[in-house]
């Protein structure tokens, strides 16, 4: 498995949106893992496909051991409240905002095998899932920012991004998070 490169604000893949997967092939299982691999070298909790610079409606998330891959993930439903917290973001580093979302969610995927399940989270899983299915819509929680808060976070992005080149974020080992079972993939 490898650590693949994630790509930063600015690089138009994180706008675009993904394309429903056909079918699911090895390869695409090795992209599950690689990015299995890289959200924990990178200390995150969920990844998304364009986050890596791919185009499938693919994603990962792993809150506190509870670990799925999302192929073609669906919203089903959204209800509760609306909760308030801060996001941060694996492709706007150091940048930080309160986003408002529904507390729960229902959503729809096929694990890597291609079976379909349906799931119901809320709290941070919950929040989790709303912020990487907005990765493959193309969507960034900054553009939930008031237009205040948002100019002043875009204003402390331009000068941060100098740090990524071709805004390409290179995740070095020895920020590796504590170490994960990544072979063993729940669906
Ligand atoms: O998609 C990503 O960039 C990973 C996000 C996922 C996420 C953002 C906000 C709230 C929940 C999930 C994060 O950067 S992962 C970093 C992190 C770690 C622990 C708690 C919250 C965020
Ligand atoms: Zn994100």
């Amino acid at each position: 498995m490898s650590i693949l490169d994630i790509r930063v604000l600015g690089d138009p893949v994180l706008r675009k949106p993904t394309k429903p997967v056909a079918t699911i092939t090895d390869e695409l299982r090795k992209l599950i893992a690689d990015m299995f691999e890289t959200m924990y070298a990178a200390e995150g909790i969920g990844l998304a496909a364009p986050q890596v610079g791919r185009t499938e409606r693919i994603t990962v998330v792993d809150v506190e051991g509870k670990k799925y891959a999302l192929i073609n993930p669906q919203i089903l439903e959204t209800s509760g409240s609306i909760d308030k917290a801060e996001e941060g973001c694996l492709s706007i580093p150091d940048i930080y905002g309160d986003v408002e979302r529904p507390s729960e969610v229902t959503v729809r995927a096929l694990d890597e095998n291609g079976n379909e399940y349906e799931l119901t989270a809320n709290e941070l899983l919950g929040r989790c899932i709303q912020h990487e299915v907005d990765h493959l819509d193309g969507r960034l929680f900054i553009d939930y920012l008031s237009p205040l808060k948002r100019k002043a976070v875009l204003s402390k992005w331009e000068k941060s991004k100098e740090e990524y080149p071709g805004y390409i974020r290179k995740v070095r080992t020895e920020e590796r998070g504590e170490h994960h079972h990544e072979n063993e993939t729940e669906m």
